[in-house]
């Protein structure tokens, strides 16, 4: 090998790293803090489940989609009564995440709708959900999250004795 091609591979590297660095950046985990998350486990056949959890923006942001590797489709939806009194669910086009407050995906209300799922989601194995967010000037930013998979919230269940005699 040449001193050439050293010097060249050197600075190919240099500039892999430096890109690396920058979509890092990108997916700056700060911008976005998640508690109490979880999915829905599943039965064999079901294609469709829910994700929760509490979001808390260090800025202005907007929850405009999830992707998983475990499912086909991702979106925001919203559960609301229907003026004929049934709770219907559709999807919204984001939700907002004004800067500093806690804002809660439950059952019943927003929450993460994983479709076309493509296995089976058993409880206590976890599950990858990329979320997909835009600022006010409409850039795009993700973090990756991984996220439990549960037949509830885990909260106030946690406390309970795993193993009972
Ligand atoms: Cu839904």
């Amino acid at each position: 090998m040449t001193t050439k091609t050293i010097q060249l591979l050197a600075s190919l590297v240099f500039i892999g790293l430096t890109s690396m660095s920058a979509l890092q950046a990108h997916t700056d985990k700060a911008h976005v803090a998640v508690a109490d998350a979880w999915v829905r486990a599943t039965v064999a056949g079901q294609k469709g489940t829910g994700g929760f959890m509490k979001l808390t923006a260090r800025e202005d942001l907007r929850l405009v989609r999830v992707s998983s590797p475990v499912a086909g489709v991702g979106e925001v939806h919203e559960m609301r009564m229907s003026a004929n009194n049934v709770m219907e669910m559709r999807p919204v086009e984001g939700l907002d995440l004004p800067k500093g407050m806690t804002v809660e995906l439950k059952p019943g209300g927003y929450h993460l709708m994983l479709m076309d799922l493509k296995q089976r989601l058993t409880k206590d194995s976890t599950v990858l959900l990329t979320l997909h967010f835009k600022n006010k000037n409409g850039q795009e930013s993700k973090l990756d999250v991984k996220v439990p998979v549960d037949l509830q919230p885990s909260t106030g269940e946690a406390s309970k004795p795993m193993h009972q005699h």
